[in-house]
């Protein structure tokens, strides 16, 4: 106990006392005057002299960075996943086919054998007959293959497509005709078997593929009628691998200006584009994000587990692979001791690896803080007390108070209370990388406070790379996304018809445009989208327009505030902002999830709600209502009144105008989850296809 305590205060006084006596604090970015094509304020971050294009001297590419680091790391690990021991299946109560696993420790590659495999993989996909005018498609979850047959095309200067391994196969139809394979002509698909099974479905589709290379070696007899009937040939990974080091050939390396990756967006809106992404672009990610995290180095341990498809995990997997870290791989159902696929008692991922940075969206953290306050409110009592009085000193402390701050009481409280909270992400976590969505004040706070990990969230877009900006670590301020990334500037421009223009007080508002060498070069075989969305101005800068709005605070800090595409006009004219509306809402612990509904045909709003299972089985309990089941709850009118009376009050909370609060609702049982296809995976709603699924309660909302 005691080396705990010395092994905590000694940091957190050094911590305490750099975030009490670094000036840079309080000037994070300041406006600098920008001449900027058109009127618009464009900032960047004067602790860097220019935008900043790679970290690394010499290092142009993300090929030549993985190179770099194998050479330079030979002997320590880098790729690590967990040995399987034993799959159940167990039938829940509704008939529903549950997995649970028990996984065992992890297994490690060094930089070494990770790269050989590189190698040999990118030799093999040249004695397929794959040539670098070629698109190869990764489609799997996140695992290490996945890092290991994106180097190996990288090394080729093969292009990449991503495609989210979480579409099931109906999305995934969907998304293969309107992204279309055929568009991006792929020739090869990589994937894993559960990928192979969908795509064997929709294969009829695909014309252009004529490989596919699958991750799991053991390919069941059953699929080897999928070859004849779709007309490619399939290969397991280790075969290609083999065939490389039977056939090795020299690296063709790709330039900085080579596109490295077409990632197609989530869609949250219209149909999935592509967006073309330069090694350089990556690259100046890559670089910007690491002067973000505090003394990234081998020391690192990773936890990877978000889709490999989102830019945030990809820039993440390939800054820690450069800065001679390990990746250890999970997944989101594995990843703490009590998550739905580990089996009981076994050891989820985190508690596994004990990594000490990780990457999150929102809605995930959003979830471990209510799992967290259910845990703390179901236990009642004393416990409760504790953690209360704790959480209140910690957030004094946060907010400047000199007492609270005291090392020793912080450690005393850790101690005491918040171990047991660290212990369900393995104990070590000192930095979580948080993007995709803005993270609301509250959830920063608890993870803040309860973590005692800074959270980094960064702003930023597919189409700038993930690039825009990024909080600093010693920022306790919440709501804001920072000041701009070193390699990005930031301008704001008017937008009358929103009614947010530059010249506002206190702080000038406008919607964001991003410049910088992290601006993609654009949407794939789609001038229309691209000439729409991004601009080059006199001077050569791209700048990618975002739809966002936000206001700029006196720091330099951006803090995001509306959406353009969000905002809708009632029949008498008022401006409702649909994301804005939602946030608020969604502090009702009875909503999983929540989609607000206007349209200029009526003077009200309605809303579409994802009920919370357990909040709504509490409630049933303490009404004494026998639980049916949720369904049937739902169409309950009680519960319909209790759900409303509770929006209310978080509407009043949040100081909503009365056209703003949803007149009508409609309460919904199924969760809404990507596999459903409603939201994106990185869980941001998606409303064209709320919108259609619930069509017909829409409509009878608006005529009941
Ligand atoms: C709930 O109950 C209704 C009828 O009582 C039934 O039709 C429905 O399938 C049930 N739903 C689930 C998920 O069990
Ligand atoms: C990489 O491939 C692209 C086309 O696929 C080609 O235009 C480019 O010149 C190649 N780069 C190098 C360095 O050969
Ligand atoms: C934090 O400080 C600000 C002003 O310094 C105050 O308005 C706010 O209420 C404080 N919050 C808490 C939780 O103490
Ligand atoms: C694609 C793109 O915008 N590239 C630009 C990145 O930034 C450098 C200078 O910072 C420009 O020279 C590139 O044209």
């Amino acid at each position: 106990m005691n080396a705990y305590i010395v092994g905590l205060v000694v940091p957190l006084i050094f911590l305490l006392y750099r975030s009490r006596h670094s000036a840079d604090r309080k000037r994070r970015g300041l406006p600098a005057a920008e001449a900027a094509g058109e009127p618009g304020l464009a900032v960047r971050n004067h602790r860097f002299a220019s935008p900043l294009s790679s970290a690394w001297a010499g290092v142009a590419t993300l090929a030549e960075l993985f190179e770099r680091t194998c050479r330079k790391h030979r002997e320590r690990v880098l790729l690590g996943t967990r040995v399987l021991i034993q799959r159940d299946t167990d039938k829940g109560p509704d008939g529903r086919i549950f997995e649970k696993l028990e996984l065992g420790e992890y297994r490690w590659l060094t930089y070494g054998q990770v790269f050989e495999s590189v190698s040999s993989f990118a030799s093999g996909l040249t004695a397929l007959g794959i040539r670098r005018e070629e698109r190869v498609a990764i489609y799997a979850d996140t695992r290490d293959r996945w890092f290991i047959a994106l180097q190996a095309c990288f090394r080729r200067n093969v292009t990449v497509v991503t495609i989210y391994a979480s579409l099931g196969e109906e999305a995934l139809c969907h998304s293969l005709n309107e992204q279309n394979l055929c568009q991006t002509e792929v020739t090869t698909v990589i994937c894993g078997l559960k990928e192979l099974q969908s795509l064997g479905q929709v294969g009829g589709q695909l014309d252009s593929v004529k490989r596919v290379i699958c991750m799991d070696d053991d390919i069941p007899y059953r699929f080897s009628s999928l070859d004849a009937q779709n007309g490619w040939t399939s290969t397991s990974f280790s075969d290609v691998e083999k065939l490389g080091r039977e056939n090795p050939v020299e690296a063709d390396l790709p330039l900085s200006a080579d596109v490295a990756v077409i990632m197609y967006t989530s869609g949250s809106t219209g149909l999935p584009k592509g967006v073309m992404m330069t090694h350089g672009n990556v690259l100046a990610t890559v670089s910007a994000v690491m002067t973000i995290v505090p003394n990234l180095g081998p020391k690192d341990v990773y936890l990877a587990y978000l889709p490999m498809a989102h830019i945030l995990e990809l820039v993440a997997e390939n800054l820690i692979a450069a800065v001679g870290g390990s990746i250890g791989y999970g997944s989101a159902l594995t990843l703490t001791d009590t998550s739905s696929k580990v089996k009981e008692g076994k050891t989820g991922d985190a508690t596994q690896l004990m990594p000490t940075v990780m990457a999150a969206v929102p809605a995930i953290l959003d979830r471990v803080r209510d799992g967290v306050h259910r845990k703390i409110n179901a236990k009642g009592g004393l416990s409760k007390k504790l953690f209360d009085i704790a959480y209140g000193r910690r957030l004094h402390a946060i907010n400047g108070s000199w007492f609270g701050a005291w090392g020793l009481e912080k450690a005393l409280w850790n101690f005491l209370v918040f171990k047991k909270i660290q212990a369900i992400l393995g104990g070590r976590i000192r930095f979580i990388l948080c993007g995709g969505a803005p993270l609301s004040g509250d959830s920063q706070r608890f993870i803040n406070i309860c973590l005692g990990a800074p959270i980094g969230q960064g702003y930023g877009l597919t189409e700038t790379c993930a690039g825009g900006t990024f909080s600093d670590f010693d920022d306790t301020s919440v709501g804001r996304v920072g000041p701009p990334l070193p390699c990005s500037y930031i301008k704001l421009i008017d937008w009358p018809e929103g009614g947010y223009s530059t010249n506002d007080s206190p702080m000038p508002r406008g919607e964001i445009v991003i410049g910088g060498p992290n601006v993609t070069l654009g949407y794939f075989k789609n001038e229309e989208k691209t000439e729409e969305s991004y601009k080059v101005d006199e001077r050569g800068m791209r700048w990618f327009y975002t739809g966002d709005i936000g206001k700029f605070h006196k720091d330099g800090c951006l803090e995001i505030i509306d959406r353009k595409k969000d905002i809708v006009k009632l029949q008498h004219g008022e401006y409702v902002s649909l994301g804005k509306v939602e946030a608020a809402l969604l502090a009702s612990p009875f909503l999983d999830n929540i989609m607000v509904h206007a349209d200029p045909f009526h003077s009200y709003c309605v809303a579409l709600v994802a009920v919370s299972h357990p909040a709504l089985e509490q409630w049933a309990l303490e009404q004494g209502i026998t639980i049916l089941n949720i369904s049937e709850l739902c169409k309950k009118e009680e519960t319909l009144k209790a759900v409303q009376a509770s929006l209310l009050k978080e509407a009043k909370a949040a100081r909503l105008e009365k056209f703003e609060i949803p007149a009508k609702v409609k309460l919904i049982a199924d969760p809404w989850t990507p596999e459903s296809g409603l939201v994106t995976a990185a869980l941001k709603l998606k409303r064209e296809v709320i919108r259609k699924t619930f069509q017909e309660d829409l409509s009878q909302l608006y005529t009941s």
